[in-house]
């Protein structure tokens, strides 16, 4: 029951600019490319999913152009015509495929969405979420200083939680103490995308003085002795993002002691299937886990929504309202905070709908399937 036939397949890859760059010690992003993938079963119901993987490999090995030959040389043919009993089955259909999650994760989580439409349920629910709103969190890139101070208070009167700050080398454990002591109220996250491999062990350890609620990816992702070393000797707690690629990569965590927080992304871990067996991981050593963002637009977003309404997901990930990455995005509705948080939709699936006018602007590369 609720099984579907996968007939169709539509790719649509755009590039959409930032309303400002999203800067950190790796890249600076201006342009935001993306897939997004409509999969269409034998009644003609469709289901969305979003790449995350960037234009370049700098955050991973992925680009959107290695997704887009994965999904069409490989993984469209192999899901192609066949039947599909539930979403959490498909990706068995090309197991024989290897890497490539983030190519694989706009599959899954297509199927995850489609399932739910056809059940006329939110996706949210399907998933066992008890949340109805989700608190709000926010990346602040770029400013320093009074600029920073001013990026930390507008959030603050936007209804934002949790603000996210990206570590440079610029970035001074003293002032980032006033910053967070000025905002009792408010949540801060450090995230290190790998740069204290560079800046080394002590230089982290400057940091535990701050006030942090977490430091994020202090060292590069395979970098587990160094993450087993820091989280015996800071009081700080890290989570880790990018070290983060499979399931088995949260049980190493676990049970290695490599940080004590576990940061989701499922657009890069494979999908929504991936993701519940993390999510119970997080439930079998008792771990914090919470959602985070690829400056995505409102597919992913919608996909994350509904996981993070799942009870473990207790802190705020990188929920940010749509108009503060976009412009226009090619997605309705709009992401919008309220009372601190996002409202879960109550409309079958994610919730949210292509703009076919928007998409139409923003559209570099189509690959039409049959039709
Ligand atoms: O490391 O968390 C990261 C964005 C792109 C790539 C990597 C990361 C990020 C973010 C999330 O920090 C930004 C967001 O989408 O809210
Ligand atoms: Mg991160």
């Amino acid at each position: 029951m609720g099984g579907f036939i996968i007939k169709d397949i539509r790719l649509h890859r755009v590039a959409v600019p930032l309303r400002k760059p999203f800067s950190t010690h790796l890249q600076t992003v201006v342009e935001r490319e993306s897939i997004f993938v409509e999969l269409i079963d034998e009644d003609g119901v469709i289901g969305l999913g979003e790449c995350v993987a960037f234009t370049s490999p700098w955050y991973t090995e992925e680009t959107v152009q290695t997704c887009w030959d994965a999904l069409v040389n490989w993984l469209i043919p192999a899901v192609l015509n066949k039947t599909v009993s539930h979403p959490s089955k498909l990706s068995g259909l090309f197991s024989h495929v290897k890497g490539n999650r983030m190519a694989k994760a706009c599959l899954d989580q297509a199927a995850w969405d489609l399932y739910a439409r056809k059940k006329e349920m939110p996706l949210w629910e399907l998933l066992g979420g008890t949340k109805k709103q989700i608190d709000a969190g926010v990346v602040l890139t770029g400013g320093v200083d009074q600029e920073l101070f001013n990026a930390v208070q507008t959030a603050q009167v936007a209804g934002y939680k949790r603000v996210k700050l990206k570590i440079d080398e610029h970035m001074k454990p003293m002032k980032l103490k006033k910053l967070v002591d000025a905002f009792s109220e408010m949540l801060f996250f450090a995230d290190g995308n790998g740069i204290f491999t560079r800046l080394g062990l002590n230089a982290l350890l400057e940091f535990d003085q701050v006030g942090l609620s977490l430091i994020e990816q202090p060292f590069k992702e395979d970098d587990w002795n160094h993450h087993i070393e820091a989280s015996r000797l800071m009081s700080t707690p890290i989570a880790l993002d990018e070290s983060i690629r499979s399931v088995w990569d949260a049980e190493h965590l676990a049970s290695s002691g490599a940080g004590s927080i576990i940061v989701l992304k499922p657009g890069r871990v494979g999908g929504t299937t991936e993701s519940l067996r993390i999510v119970d991981v997080a439930v079998k050593y008792d771990l914090p886990i919470w959602i985070g963002g690829m400056i995505e637009f409102g597919v992913s977003k919608a996909h994350n929504l509904a996981l993070a309404s799942i009870s473990q997901l207790s802190l705020p990930g990188d929920f940010s309202a749509s108009n503060h990455f976009w412009y226009e995005e090619p997605v309705e509705p709009a992401v919008v905070i309220e009372s601190g948080g996002i409202q879960l939709s109550k409309l079958p699936g994610i919730g949210v709908n292509l703009n076919e006018e928007v998409l139409r602007k923003y559209t570099i590369e189509r690959y039409k399937g049959k039709s």
